[in-house]
């Protein structure tokens, strides 16, 4: 059964290989969707530039520029409405998001958080898990929640932590984990086996557990 395309508006801080993961799986027409735009919180992102690169809209919000969290979730959610998305994608994005803003995308809200929830919810995950001592870390796709970090597990995936690991030898690590399992989050949720019921995360009607579903 085909689907119209579904819109996705990707929100960036930084780098964005989350995004160039979904721009590549788009254009090799393995995801059903349009990126119809990208917003930064931050301006210089180099996402930005990949989106300008695809010639896909990009708009900086800088959130410097506004009063408070209420007045920029309102405009960043003004600027997502007028890119007309189905799925609003946070993909390195570097702020906390009021409770309002979260309820209006509710179950159309996606997060990629680098450790394997419900471990390590907030900042610096990679380095926790090296202080820590941990042989395993990871990275989590789940729907967004107003609780930090704490909505819904779609999806985890495992990789070793190392004796001499830096965190950004764990980083990098993680990190091709994510531009495995984002697209494969998304382009679930583009063919409508994917939603958010009861605060759970449902693929194919069926509730999927804690840790999301059990990839391998
Ligand atoms: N908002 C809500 N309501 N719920 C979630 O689960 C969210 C969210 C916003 C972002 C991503 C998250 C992550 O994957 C995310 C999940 C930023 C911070 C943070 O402390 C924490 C978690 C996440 C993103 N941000 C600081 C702030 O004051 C700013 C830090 C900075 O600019 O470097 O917003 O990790
Ligand atoms: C990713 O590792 C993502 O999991 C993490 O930031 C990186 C962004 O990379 N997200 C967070 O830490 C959210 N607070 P990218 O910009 O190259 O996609």
């Amino acid at each position: 059964m085909s689907h119209t395309p579904t819109k996705i508006c990707v929100l960036i801080s930084g780098n964005g290989s989350n995004l160039q993961a979904i721009i590549d799986e788009v254009a090799a027409k393995r995801l059903n969707a349009t990126i119809t735009g990208v917003i930064s919180n931050r301006p210089g992102a180099y996402g930005l530039e990949r989106a300008s690169q695809a010639g896909i809209e990009s708009v900086c919000l800088d959130h410097t520029t506004f009063e408070d969290r209420d007045s920029y979730d309102s405009a960043l959610k003004e600027q997502i409405e007028a890119f007309g998305a189905d799925c609003v994608v946070l993909a390195g994005f570097m702020r906390i998001l009021t409770p309002e803003f979260v309820n209006h995308f509710s179950g159309k809200l996606v997060n990629i958080h680098p450790s394997l929830l419900p471990k390590y919810k907030g900042l610096n995950t990679h380095q926790r898990a090296i202080d820590n001592g941990d042989k395993e870390h990871g990275v989590s796709v789940h729907f967004v929640t107003p609780e930090l970090d704490g909505g819904p597990v779609i999806i985890q995936s495992r990789v070793p932590v190392f004796e001499d690991d830096s965190a950004s030898d764990l980083a990098e690590r993680v990190q091709e984990q994510e531009r495995r399992i984002y697209p494969l989050v998304l382009s679930w949720f583009s063919a409508g086996r994917l939603m958010m019921r009861n605060n759970k995360a449902v693929l194919d009607d069926q509730e999927l557990p804690e840790s999301g579903y059990a990839s391998e």
